[in-house]
């Protein structure tokens, strides 16, 4: 079964939710793991008067049995507190940057309220519910997928863990998901500086992937590549402008030479030199870590508002002003880890079918252990 991802949901409504199709029978869906992220993705530093209101905890009403994924559709729902839809105002002027405009020339309507509800990025929630359940799959495939803040404005981190246990506790001490500690108080600074001129802020997240196997992704269609799918998947989450695979953009301006990675002999499969291709060749995965960028701009909801149009007068007129976070980079370092893991569960499920979890390890058992066999071991004085 295809894995395919289906939310709803408008920010002030009663609900998100997501309908998450295609997760194999037998899967163990702990909800306090995936509570737990849904907290992380409410936190980080910078966020507004919202998420004192939201205590975002996951329903699902469909698709498990005694804690168990039945491999039928999982419904995960996620209330919302500040479900205020019917009651509030209509919104007359577009703030630059958000749907407002756009939304409001495609639907029709002088009343952008009918756009901004459902292009809010507070649907992200379902998103790292069904992202959470991905990410159980993974684990118990021995993958393990980070997403974390690399900077924000213009603070960037840089002396990150490199093993993933470490990068986590750096990580999840951090209060902005930042695993590089000593950018942590400028960071701050930043952010809060923003807050009292009535601005915004974005930032670049990373999401790196350990474990995953070889041959995910496709190289014989535009559509299966997994690059291409990484980058929609990222580019789907609200106020992204970029993603970067790899060493992607600086590569552009490198010569080959001090771009490709090496292949040398290894025990069983190769080993390569450097990763600067970010885990992925060819569209598909190549056995080392699957590293990926996004690039968020700054939030377009500002207290000190940008000039705009009314659409009742057509008279120019500050754009409206919404309660907003100021900077919403950690929260979408967690959106980003959700949006990866079920890309590669995507992938992964691709290669290994299977309707249970069960079939799913043994046939990536199998696999893995057929590719291991395509290169011949080293010889013993190749050893040497
Ligand atoms: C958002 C505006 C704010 C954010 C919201 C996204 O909501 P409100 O208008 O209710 O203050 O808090 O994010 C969430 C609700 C969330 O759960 O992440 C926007 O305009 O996109």
């Amino acid at each position: 079964m295809t894995l395919r991802l289906a939310t709803a949901g408008e920010s002030h409504g009663e609900a998100v939710a997501a309908v998450l199709e295609g997760i194999p029978a037998g899967l163990a869906v702990d909800l306090a793991t995936v509570d737990l992220l849904l907290a992380r993705r409410q936190g980080g530093h910078g966020r507004g008067a919202r998420m004192r209101i939201e205590s975002d905890r996951v329903e699902v009403p469909a698709g498990l049995r005694a804690g168990r994924t039945l491999g039928s559709p999982l419904l995960l729902l996620v209330r919302n507190r500040d479900a205020t839809l019917e009651r509030l105002p209509p919104v007359h002027r577009p703030r630059p940057g958000h749907a407002d405009l756009a939304g409001m020339l495609k639907m029709g309507t002088r009343d952008a309220r009918d756009v901004l509800e459902r292009a809010s990025a507070r649907w992200t929630a379902s998103l790292v519910a069904a992202g959470a359940v991905a990410s159980l799959l993974l684990r118990e495939c021995g993958i393990e997928v980070s997403g974390f803040t690399v900077s924000v404005g213009p603070v960037a981190g840089s002396a990150f863990p490199e093993a993933m246990a470490a990068l986590r506790k750096a990580r999840d001490v951090s209060a902005f998901y930042c695993p590089d500690p000593s950018v942590e108080a400028a960071m701050v600074a930043v952010v809060d500086g923003a807050k009292a001129s009535g601005d915004t802020l974005g930032g670049v997240v990373e999401v790196r992937a350990d474990g995953v196997p070889p041959g995910l992704g496709d190289f014989r269609t535009r559509e299966g590549r997994l690059d291409a799918r990484l980058a929609a998947a990222l580019m789907g989450i609200p106020a992204m402008k970029a993603v970067e695979i790899g060493d992607g953009i600086s590569a552009a301006v490198r010569p080959g030479s001090g771009v490709h990675d090496a292949i040398l002999p290894g025990d069983g499969l190769p080993r390569r030199s450097s990763n600067r291709a970010g885990g992925i060749e060819g569209g598909m995965t190549n056995g080392e870590r699957v590293v990926v960028r996004a690039f968020m701009k700054p939030l377009s909801s500002l207290r000190e508002a940008l000039p705009s149009v009314d659409a009742l007068t057509g008279e120019a007129a500050p754009a409206a002003t919404q309660r907003s976070d100021t900077c919403a980079v950690p929260a979408a370092s967690v959106v980003a880890e959700a949006a990866v893991a079920l890309e590669i569960t995507a992938a992964l499920l691709e290669k290994t079918g299977g309707d249970s979890m069960d079939e799913v390890r043994r046939n990536l058992d199998a696999y893995l252990e057929a590719a291991r066999r395509v290169f011949p071991g080293p010889t013993p004085s190749a050893r040497r």
